[in-house]
C-alpha cells in the first residue's frame, strides 16, 4: 500500500489540511477495504464463537498493525505534522463487554484470524453498551455509554432473521465488524440488532422500561438483573442471539452444501459460558423443522456444540425458572423437557438433572450433557471444577472434560500498548517472536547484562511518566512517577478482593501517620467498575474514593502514599496502566478466579506478580519460579475446606488481631466519616466482620507481609530488572495464539 497516495484520496484532500477527526474517518475506510481484501476463502467447516461480550477495544491501531501499515501510516502522518496517538484517542471505544470473559473473546477473536483459521464470532450489538462510570461525592454513577457515531467499524447488513418469543415477533438486523488476523486471513464479528431499539427510553442515568422489549432488547449489556423483569429481558437478550445464531450458521452451512445430518463436518459452536446456552435447544428446533427426528436433531447437535466454564461461583452460573423460559420463549420448553428427561431416563442422579424438583433450568447441565466439550480455562480451574462443582458430570463424560489455559493477544498487550518494549525485544532477539511467542524466551540470554536492566528499568519509568501525563490531562490528578505503581484493575467483586487491598492501605497510612515512613513512595491505582445492583461492591469503590480523598488532604501522609481510582476503567485505560506498573495485585480468594488475564497482560510488561495461587497465577509462578513472583495466602484447598466446614470466622480475626481490628474500626472512624456516608461505610465494615464470605481477613496479615516483601524488593532496582526480564521471557506462553492453537488441535479440529 502505498500510504501517500491512498489517505488523501480518501480524505478528498492533503493531510496537512485535514483535521484529527477527518484522518480518523479516512482511516477506518481505508482499513475496512484493506480488511475487506484479505477475505480468504471459506473451509468446509468453521468455527462459530457465540458470546454475550466481545470487549474488542479500540480497534484502528490494532487493524494497522495486523495488516501491517502501522509503522507507515505513523510516519507519514507525523511527517504531515500529525500524530497517530492523538488520532486514536478520537475513536471511542465499543463498550461491549464487562471483563475478563468479554476480553477473552475478543482476544481469541485476533488469534483465530492471526493463525488463518476460519471462525467468526456471534454476539450483539448493545448501542449504550454496559455503562459510564463517573464519580460524584465518592460514589460510582452510572451514565449511558452510546459509543456507535454515524461512522463506525460496524457494517450495516441486509441479513435479518425472524425472531418468535411468546407473544410477538422480532426481526433481527445484522452488523458486521471486520476480524484481520496479524499479516492474515479477515474473519468477522457479527452483531445481531433490533432496528426497534429507542435509546430515549433511557432516563435518569440507566432506567428504562424494562418490559419493553423491541424498544429495549439491545440497549445495554447485562442490564440490572435484581428485579424479575431485569432478568426476563436478559432470556430475551440470549434466546434473541442464539436465534439468529443459529439461523446465520443453518444458512451458511446449507449453502456450503450440508445435508443437515452432516453438520458436524461444518460448524463448530463454542459456547462461551452459560449465556448462549439455549444455542443448543434452538437448533434443535429448528434442524426437526427441517425434517430431522428429534434423535437426529439431539445427535447433531450435540457433536456440534462445546462448551467453555469461566467460574465456580454458584452466583454466576445461570439457572433460570421454567416459568421464565415458558413466558420469552415458549416454543423451547418442550425440547428442554425432552432434554431433561433423556437425562433422567438414563441417569438416576439428581444433582445433574437439567429441570430440578423446584423447576429452575440449570443452563450449564445443557451445556455438558448436550455437547461434545467442557473446558475450564486455567489448570487449577479445570481440576476444581473436577473434582468439585462438576464431579458428578466428571465422573459420567470424563472424556468430555479439557483444560484450556486462557491467553492474551501480544498484538494489543505488547506491540501496540508498549512500543519501547517491543523494540528492545526486537533489537535482542528479533521478530521471530512476533509469530513463535515461545521465542520470547531468548530474552533470556540477557538476564544478566546490565545495558538490557538499565533499559528495562527506564522503559518503565517513560512509561510510568505517560501515565502520569494520561492521569494528569484526563482526572486532574498528579502521581509522582519515581514512587512504586502498585496496580489493581478488573471488575470489582468481593472475591477479587479489593477490599483487602483497601485494608492494607488503611494501615500503611496508619503507619505513616506513626512516623513509618517507606523509603520508597508507594502509588496504589484502582480501575473498576462495580454492576449496578451489587451494593457492596460499590460500597468497596466509595470506600477507596473516600481513602484517596483523606490522603489528597493530608500533607504528612501525601509525599509517602497516593491512593488513585481511575475512573471509567475500560480496555484503552487498561494499555495505559498495564505498561507502567511495577506491582500487579492478583489477590483473589484461592480458588474463586478461574484464571484471571491482567495476570498475564501485567506479567508480559514487566510487572510483578503479587498474588494468592489462584487461577493462572499458579501458571505464571510455574514459569517464572519463586524467585520471580510473590505469592500469599490460603491455598485452594485449605479455602474449600472452610467452606466445607462452615468455619472461618472473620470476627475471631477481628478479636484477635490488632492490625486489623484497627484499620475495620477506621471503615467509620471520624476521618472517613467526615468525608464519606455513614450509610455505606457501615455496610460495609458489617459485612467484613460478620460475613466476610471471601475470607479477607484470613489472608490479610499474609498479604500484608508478602507486600511488604514485594517492596523490599524493590529497592534492588537491578535484582527488580532482573525479575522483570524473566516475567517477560516467560510469558509466551500466555499468548492466545497458544490457546487457540490448543483449542483448534483439541476440540474444533478446524
Ligand atoms: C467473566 O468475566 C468471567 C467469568 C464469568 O463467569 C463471567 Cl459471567 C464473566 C471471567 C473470570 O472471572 C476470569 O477469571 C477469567 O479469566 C475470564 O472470565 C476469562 O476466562
Amino acid at each position: 500500500m502505498h500510504i501517500q497516495e491512498t489517505l488523501p484520496r480518501y480524505l478528498g484532500k492533503s493531510v496537512s489540511e485535514a483535521s484529527n477527526k477527518e484522518i480518523y474517518h479516512a482511516l477506518l475506510a481505508l482499513v475496512q477495504e484493506a480488511a475487506a481484501g484479505k477475505k480468504a476463502a471459506d473451509s468446509k467447516k468453521k468455527l462459530y464463537y457465540i458470546s454475550a461480550e466481545f470487549l474488542i477495544g479500540k480497534l484502528l491501531s490494532n487493524n494497522l498493525i495486523n495488516l501491517g501499515i502501522y509503522e507507515e501510516v505513523k510516519a507519514f502522518l507525523a511527517h504531515n505534522g500529525k500524530n497517530l496517538s492523538e488520532i486514536e484517542e478520537l475513536e471511542p471505544e465499543p463498550s461491549l463487554g464487562n471483563g475478563g470473559l468479554g476480553r477473552l473473546a475478543a482476544c481469541f477473536l485476533d488469534s483465530i484470524a492471526a493463525l488463518g483459521l476460519n471462525g467468526d464470532g456471534i454476539g450483539l450489538n448493545y448501542h449504550l453498551g454496559l455503562f459510564k462510570q463517573t464519580f460524584e461525592n465518592f460514589l460510582q454513577k452510572e451514565t449511558p455509554d452510546p459509543w456507535i457515531e454515524k461512522k463506525s467499524w460496524l457494517e450495516k447488513t441486509d441479513v435479518t432473521y425472524p425472531v418468535e418469543f411468546g407473544g410477538f415477533t422480532l426481526h433481527s438486523r445484522m452488523y458486521d465488524i471486520a476480524v484481520t488476523g496479524y499479516e492474515n486471513r479477515t474473519n468477522k464479528l457479527h452483531l445481531f440488532d433490533v432496528d426497534t431499539v429507542a435509546e430515549e427510553i433511557v432516563h435518569d442515568g440507566i432506567t428504562f422500561d424494562k418490559e419493553n422489549i423491541p424498544k429495549n432488547l439491545t440497549l445495554f449489556l447485562y442490564p440490572d438483573d435484581s428485579d424479575e423483569n431485569g432478568r426476563l429481558l436478559r432470556i430475551y437478550q440470549q434466546y434473541f442471539m442464539v436465534s439468529c445464531a443459529a439461523q446465520l450458521i443453518l444458512d451458511e452451512c446449507t449453502a456450503k452444501g450440508c445435508t443437515l445430518l452432516d453438520l458436524p463436518d461444518y460448524a463448530v459452536i463454542q459456547i462461551n459460558d452459560t449465556h448462549p446456552t439455549l444455542v443448543i435447544p434452538e437448533l434443535i428446533r429448528l434442524l426437526t423443522k427441517k425434517g430431522l427426528t428429534m434423535d437426529e436433531a439431539i445427535a447433531v447437535v450435540s457433536k456440534t456444540c462445546a462448551y467453555t466454564n469461566h467460574t465456580i461461583l454458584a452466583e454466576a452460573l445461570e439457572k433460570w425458572p421454567l416459568s421464565y423460559l415458558q413466558k420469552v420463549v415458549p416454543s423451547l420448553v418442550p425440547i428442554i423437557e425432552i432434554l431433561d428427561d433423556k437425562v433422567r431416563r438414563k441417569f438416576t442422579d439428581e444433582s445433574i438433572a437439567i429441570i430440578d424438583r423446584n423447576d429452575t433450568v440449570h443452563m450449564a447441565h445443557i451445556d455438558i450433557h448436550y455437547g461434545f466439550s467442557v473446558n475450564g480455562v486455567a489448570a487449577l480451574h479445570t481440576e476444581i471444577l473436577k473434582k468439585n462443582e462438576l464431579h458428578n458430570f466428571y465422573q459420567i463424560y470424563p472424556e468430555k472434560f479439557k483444560n484450556k489455559t486462557n491467553g492474551i493477544t501480544f498484538r494489543r498487550w505488547l506491540l501496540h500498548c508498549n512500543p519501547l518494549l517491543t523494540q528492545l525485544l526486537v533489537s535482542c532477539i528479533g521478530t521471530g517472536f512476533y509469530k513463535e511467542p515461545a521465542q520470547l524466551e531468548e530474552f533470556l540470554r540477557f538476564k544478566t547484562d546490565p545495558e538490557i536492566l538499565r533499559q528495562l528499568l527506564e522503559i518503565k519509568y517513560t512509561n510510568k511518566r505517560r501515565l502520569c501525563e494520561y492521569l494528569k490531562s484526563t482526572q486532574d490528578i498528579t502521581l509522582d512517577p519515581d514512587s512504586v505503581f502498585d496496580i489493581q484493575i478488573k471488575r470489582l467483586h468481593e472475591y477479587k478482593r479489593q477490599q483487602m487491598n483497601a485494608l492494607y492501605l488503611i494501615d500503611k497510612y496508619l503507619q505513616i501517620k506513626a512516623g513509618n515512613k517507606p523509603s520508597t513512595p508507594i502509588t496504589a491505582i484502582f480501575g473498576a467498575k462495580a454492576a449496578p445492583a451489587y451494593t457492596i461492591a460499590k460500597d468497596i469503590i466509595h470506600l477507596i474514593l473516600c481513602l484517596q480523598e483523606l490522603i489528597r488532604r493530608d500533607p504528612d501522609v501525601l509525599p509517602y502514599l497516593q491512593i488513585v481510582m481511575v475512573e471509567n476503567y475500560a480496555v484503552e485505560k487498561a494499555e495505559k496502566l498495564i505498561p507502567a506498573c511495577d506491582i500487579s495485585e492478583q489477590i483473589s480468594l484461592a480458588s474463586k478466579e478461574a484464571s484471571g488475564t491482567g495476570n498475564m497482560k501485567f506479567m508480559l510488561n514487566g510487572a510483578i506478580t503479587l498474588g494468592t495461587e489462584d487461577g493462572a497465577n499458579v501458571e505464571i509462578h510455574e514459569q517464572v519460579g519463586d524467585e520471580n513472583i510473590f505469592l500469599f495466602g490460603a491455598s485452594s484447598d485449605v479455602v474449600i475446606r472452610h467452606y466445607k466446614n462452615a468455619d472461618y470466622s472473620a470476627k475471631a480475626y477481628y478479636e484477635k488481631d490488632k492490625d486489623i481490628q484497627a484499620a475495620i474500626d477506621f471503615i467509620t472512624g471520624k476521618e472517613l466519616l467526615s468525608i464519606g456516608n455513614k450509610e455505606q461505610l457501615t455496610r460495609l465494615q458489617n459485612e467484613l466482620l460478620t460475613k466476610d464470605w471471601f475470607m479477607t481477613l484470613l489472608d490479610f496479615q499474609a498479604y500484608k507481609a508478602k507486600k511488604e516483601e514485594a517492596l523490599r524488593a524493590y529497592e534492588d532496582r537491578t535484582a527488580w530488572a532482573e525479575k522483570m526480564l524473566v516475567n517477560i521471557a516467560h510469558a509466551g506462553f500466555f499468548s492466545s495464539d497458544r490457546t487457540i492453537t490448543e483449542y483448534n488441535r483439541d476440540i474444533w479440529r478446524l
